[in-house]
């Protein structure tokens, strides 16, 4: 990409936040809006210029707050409208834009238009929803939602059914329906009017639906098939898309970016482009190669060759066209410290390597909450530790498959979204210093070692790296090369290495990493003017430590990365 134009967002760094985690501050087990500000200097320190909420809306919360019964109103169990504009208020003063989760492919069953829709399935309400009638006494046809079960649910006391992509309890917005995309617009512009900086935006391309609901292959022994295929079908999301941007977010030049599946091979430029529907898109490509066929349950262990060569490919590509937003995790997902990283490699060594090399990817970087700190996926011991929908249905799932109750816990442990739901630990106090009374999902075993106020005390820790790692991106010297310069992957050819360069016409950066169990060595393709980073931990005594370099060849250990200006 030359001559690109630049946006504000370009060079910002993000964090998501998952509220009911964070920090609470009344003892009722539940993160809130309190805790947030309280946190604000934390997250400055960190560099934080962006934080991502997810659903703070009223909601009862069966998907965890991803079912909004009202978005105009902020959850009790998180506090008030007025604490709310403090938190904007307070960000602001930092220098810190917040965005809002904007989850508008469907609302939740105790939304106002929902319950008018059921109390009149043939009045105005009803077509704020997909009412369909049922085919030869059956739904529709035989897609199976997100969450399990089929996507239709019958509307009580009538022949008709409504759709649901995700839960039952989350009916899905017609987006046919010009009066209802006219609310969600306004809707969209009031929080926009109110100084939030934009969103991010749950599950978008679920919104255009083949309206003739044909039947598809049966692919499990329920016989339904997996909703996406129908997205995968049907054309004309970029119409939806398209409208929403110009009548909203274009008109306060806010930060979007897009929770995108299933988007059809050439569309990347209509989505991110420079014109494109959203400012940015999540990079799920890596977290595709371990999703699993049928469920959690056939999840197979990641293959670093098949790692690296996804991460270059979406680089390659992405930078010919704009900016996706890079994770290694976040609330749908296990901790990317337990899914990326072989055993050996889950130190504060491995820890900090991965975040070096996601870090300083092209893109936006989004840290998930506690990924600062290196918190992992927690022992589950039991089914019924599982907070979470979709957990439970892929125990249920892979019980069907034929798999016992332990073995259904082990996969499930392992992809559980409730993995990244665990508290922030904050200290090794009661419940991790996130509550004094009993946390809502339980906190993960090692928050006595894994925790901010330890590592504040450390200064190798991995919260000290991060803070150096996120200064780096952003200095000075080094913001435009890490923001605007090419990805250029190198040594691909060498097992277990991960490195890239950054460059602009003047600079050239080397991120280089070793995933693998033994030391290796590299032929250096330049003079190494300054180290910019090093994961090797200081002798006692000596201030800090520096790469092996001898003769243009830089030696890494196990779990080891540099960042080299060269
Ligand atoms: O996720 C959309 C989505 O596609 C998820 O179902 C994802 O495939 C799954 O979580 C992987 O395990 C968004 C939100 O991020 C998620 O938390 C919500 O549950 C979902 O939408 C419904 O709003
Ligand atoms: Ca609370």
């Amino acid at each position: 990409m030359t001559n690109i134009n630049r946006c504000w967002w370009h060079d910002k760094v993000a964090y998501q936040i998952y509220p009911k985690s964070f920090l609470d501050t009344n003892g009722d087990g539940i993160g809130d809006l309190r805790g947030i500000i309280s946190k604000l200097d934390y997250l400055k320190a960190l560099g934080i210029d962006i934080i991502w909420l997810s659903p703070i809306y009223k909601s009862p919360f069966v998907d965890q707050g991803y079912d909004i019964a009202d978005y105009y109103a902020i959850a009790e169990e998180f506090g008030t409208m007025d604490e709310f504009d403090e938190l904007l208020r307070e960000a602001k003063k930092r220098d810190m834009a917040i965005i809002m989760d904007l989850v508008i492919n469907h609302c939740s069953d105790k939304h106002e238009w929902f319950q008018k829709a059921l109390a009149d399935p043939d009045g105005e309400y009803a077509d704020y929803f997909y009412f369909r009638k049922g085919k030869d006494g059956k739904a529709p046809n035989n897609l199976r939602s997100y969450f399990g079960g089929s996507i239709w649910e019958p509307v009580p006391g009538t022949d008709k059914y409504y759709l649901h992509m995700f839960a039952k309890e989350q009916p899905d917005l017609n987006w046919e329906n010009p009066v209802l995309r006219r609310k969600l617009f306004d809707m969209v512009n009031w929080w926009l009017e109110k100084g939030l900086a934009g969103f991010r935006i749950d599950a978008i391309i679920n919104i255009k639906k083949d309206l003739a609901f044909p039947n598809f292959e049966p692919d499990g022994p329920d016989g339904l098939a997996w909703c996406w295929k129908m997205v995968d079908s049907v054309d004309g999301v970029g119409t939806f898309l398209k409208e929403l941007k110009d009548e909203t977010f274009r008109k306060y030049d806010a930060f979007t970016v897009g929770e995108v599946f299933n988007m059809k091979e050439d569309e990347l430029n209509a989505f991110i482009g420079e014109d494109g529907y959203f400012s940015t898109m999540f990079d799920f490509s890596a977290h595709l190669l371990i999703g699993g066929g049928h469920g959690w349950y056939e999840a197979p262990e990641l293959d670093f060759d098949a790692w690296r060569s996804t991460v270059i490919a979406s680089q390659l590509e992405t930078e010919a066209v704009g900016f996706k937003a890079n994770i290694i995790e976040n609330h749908d997902e296990p901790r990317g410290t337990s899914r990326y990283l072989p055993p050996f490699a889950r130190t504060p060594a491995g820890i900090k390597m991965l975040g070096t090399v996601s870090l300083l990817l092209r893109g936006i970087p989004f840290i998930f909450q506690g990924q600062e700190i290196g918190m992992t996926n927690a022992v589950w011991n039991s089914v019924d530790e599982f907070n979470d929908i979709n957990t439970k249905d892929q125990i249920k799932m892979a019980r069907e498959a034929g798999l016992s109750e332990a073995e259904a816990l082990v996969a499930c442990s392992r992809m559980s979204r409730d993995n990244a739901r665990t508290p922030v630990q904050w200290s090794d106090e009661v419940n991790a210093g996130f509550t004094t009374g009993t946390p809502w999902l339980k906190v993960n075993d090692n928050y006595k070692t894994v925790n901010v106020a330890a590592q504040e005390k450390e200064p190798d820790s991995v919260l000290h790296f991060y803070r150096r790692l996120v200064a780096l991106r952003k200095s000075e010297a080094y913001r435009e090369v890490f923001t605007y310069g090419r990805f250029e992957p190198v040594y691909t050819d060498k097992d277990n290495i991960m490195a890239y360069y950054r460059r602009t016409e003047e600079q050239r950066v080397l991120v280089v990493a070793n995933f693998g169990k033994t030391a290796t060595e590299l032929e250096l393709e330049g003079d190494v003017k300054r180290v910019l980073l090093s994961n090797r931990v200081a002798e006692e005594g000596a201030n800090s430590a520096s790469p092996v370099i001898i003769d243009g060849r830089l030696t890494l250990e196990s779990c080891e990365v540099a960042v080299l200006d060269i």
